[in-house]
């Protein structure tokens, strides 16, 4: 089995896709880089080194920070506060970050990031870092030395590829940490400092996310994340083109009293296919109702997409057998065999992208699946936000560009499956990780990711069933 380095030095060799134009400092290595797969196909890591130290960390859009854990972190319970175990928190335990000879602590600041699925806090600082072959000196990142378990056994931490408005750095005297949504030093992500430096050729970051077969619980190959490139994945020419929106809903105060884009939004519309009117839906599932536009962000973070229940209740009643929705869960449980509906659709900019039903149905765990589409009217964050989230399940059927130049997104469908058997990387889905040590199943940090890690709560559920 290939080590993980030799399969980034492989896809490195095999990049291609990149545009013609040459920009001023052009790198001299491609800047795409393959990433693992963990949690059952649904949290993808990247290689990064900080400090001339190597990690995983979980490839995030819906955040715009990079965090790594510092050697000797405190884990901490979610709901008590109370100290846990170090293993407890599912971080690569071998690689967390040492304070290094290019570590320099920003004064005056802290760091403090809250997720849906828990929190992480420490201090800001400057440090080398690279991710998919671009080095960029002395950026700007978090490093943390207290977390909620919210790793995947893999990874020590995380690369956030959003906006500004959304970093996380805070005023030193901020000790409260129930408001790290609020109160924020803005600061440029990685990914705006990599472009205006002219260290990645286009203003923008693309991914391809591969799927793994239902039990897989990995780590496996997860596709690849590209910076200012496209993935070497063979796609089609016609590409949907999405504004990034501005959330209206978000209190302003989340983003530092500024109407500004955070997420990745937009606004698009569902379908469940020809024959979704003659369904056992619960509700209401009128074509009409059932199409209106809805606003959502893109997530590379979240396991689960979220959409309002007009479409949520009518599709997961188009499981067969259907899918049941559990308040507990928060998810709809469906039987690990259901044969799931094959004509779900997003139309973007008059593009329409048909789920695969491979992609519907995520195994959490031990005989315990669930759809993969939630129901974002059961959920609330902060007072009474209702948030839409289009998460792995959409992005492993399609190439996404994120593209901060232009403040678009563009999709396009792919013509070939995204593994890593082909030509130069590594056979099927065990290649990449290099962890052997991974025990699937085993690890206590068996939580949902993501910013607002909307299934936390089903993370805790499994993870006590399998005990
Ligand atoms: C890759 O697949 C080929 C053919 O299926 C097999 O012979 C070979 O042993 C595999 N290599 C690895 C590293 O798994
Ligand atoms: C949050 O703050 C409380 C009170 O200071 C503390 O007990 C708890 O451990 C903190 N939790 C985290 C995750 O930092
Ligand atoms: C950490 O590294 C040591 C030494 O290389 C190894 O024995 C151990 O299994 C590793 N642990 C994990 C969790 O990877
Ligand atoms: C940091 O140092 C600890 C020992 O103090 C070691 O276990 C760990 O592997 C080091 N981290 C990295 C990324 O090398
Ligand atoms: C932190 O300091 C700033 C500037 O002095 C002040 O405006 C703010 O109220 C302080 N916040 C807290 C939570 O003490
Ligand atoms: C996964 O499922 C396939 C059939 O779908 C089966 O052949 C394989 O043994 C299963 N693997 C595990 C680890 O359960
Ligand atoms: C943020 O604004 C909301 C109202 O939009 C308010 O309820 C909340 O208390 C504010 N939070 C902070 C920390 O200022
Ligand atoms: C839709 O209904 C038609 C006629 O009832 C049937 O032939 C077709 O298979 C159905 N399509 C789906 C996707 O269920
Ligand atoms: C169902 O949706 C239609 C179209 O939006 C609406 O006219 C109708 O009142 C709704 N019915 C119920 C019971 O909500
Ligand atoms: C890889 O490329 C070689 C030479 O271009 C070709 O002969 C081989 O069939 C390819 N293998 C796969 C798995 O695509
Ligand atoms: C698109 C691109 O830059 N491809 C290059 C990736 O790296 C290899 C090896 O350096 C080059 O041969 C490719 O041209």
């Amino acid at each position: 089995m290939p080590s993980f380095i030799e399969l980034t030095l492989f896809s490195l060799l095999l990049g291609f896709g990149a545009s013609t134009t040459l920009p001023l400092r052009r790198r001299s290595t491609n800047a795409t880089a393959p990433m693992v797969s963990t949690e059952y196909g649904t949290v993808f890591d990247v290689e990064a080194t900080i400090g001339g130290q190597t990690f995983q960390l979980l490839v995030d859009s819906g955040s715009s920070d990079l965090y790594v854990m510092k050697t000797g972190f405190s884990c901490l319970d979610k709901d008590t506060g109370l100290q846990l175990a170090e293993e407890e928190c599912g971080y690569d335990l071998n690689r967390t970050y040492n304070m290094s000879d290019t570590y320099k602590e920003i004064p005056n600041q802290i760091f403090g990031i809250q997720y849906g699925a828990g929190i992480a806090s420490g201090v800001m600082a400057y440090e080398d870092v690279t991710v998919a072959g671009v080095t960029i000196p002395q950026a700007r990142i978090a490093v943390a030395d207290k977390s909620t378990p919210m790793g995947d056994g893999v990874n020590s931490g995380l690369l956030g590829l959003g906006y500004p408005s959304l970093t996380s750095a805070h005023p030193s005297n901020i000790t409260d940490n129930t408001t790290y949504w609020f109160n924020r030093l803005p600061y440029k992500p990685i990914l705006f400092e990599m472009y205006e430096q002219g260290l990645i050729e286009e203003p923008y970051f693309a991914h391809v996310l591969a799927r793994s077969a239902l039990n897989e619980s990995g780590p496996a190959f997860g596709g690849y994340v590209s910076l200012g490139e496209l993935p070497p994945v063979k796609h089609d020419d016609s590409w949907a083109v999405a504004p990034v929106e501005i959330m209206n809903n978000i209190p302003l105060n989340f983003t530092s009293n500024k109407r500004t884009r955070s997420y990745w939004a937009t606004t698009l519309t569902a379908s469940l296919g020809q024959n979704a009117t003659h369904t056992r839906a619960r509700t209401n599932s009128s074509s009409s109702s059932a199409s209106a536009p809805f606003q959502a962000f893109f997530d590379s973070g979240n396991p689960l997409s979220y959409i309002p229940a007009r479409i949520a209740d009518p599709l997961n009643a188009l499981f067969s057998p259907p899918g049941i929705y559990d308040k507990t869960l928060e998810a709809y449980v469906v039987d690990c065999n259901a044969k799931a509906p094959s004509t779900f659709s997003f139309t973007i900019d008059g593009h329409v992208f048909t789920h695969d039903p491979a992609d519907l149905i995520y195994q959490t765990g031990e005989d315990l699946c669930i759809s993969a589409i939630g129901n974002s009217d059961e959920i609330r964050l902060m007072e009474n936000l209702q948030l839409n989230i289009i998460g792995v399940p959409f992005l492993k059927s399609v190439v996404s560009v994120f593209d901060i130049g232009k403040n678009e997104m563009r999709f396009a469908r792919l013509l070939e499956d995204v593994s890593g058997g082909g030509n130069g990387t590594a056979n099927g889905t065990d290649a990449a990780g290099g962890t052997d040590e991974y025990v699937p199943g085993n690890d206590a940090g068996r939580v949902s990711l993501g910013p607002l890690g909307l299934i936390g709560s089903i993370g805790a559920l499994v993870f006590a069933f399998t005990l």
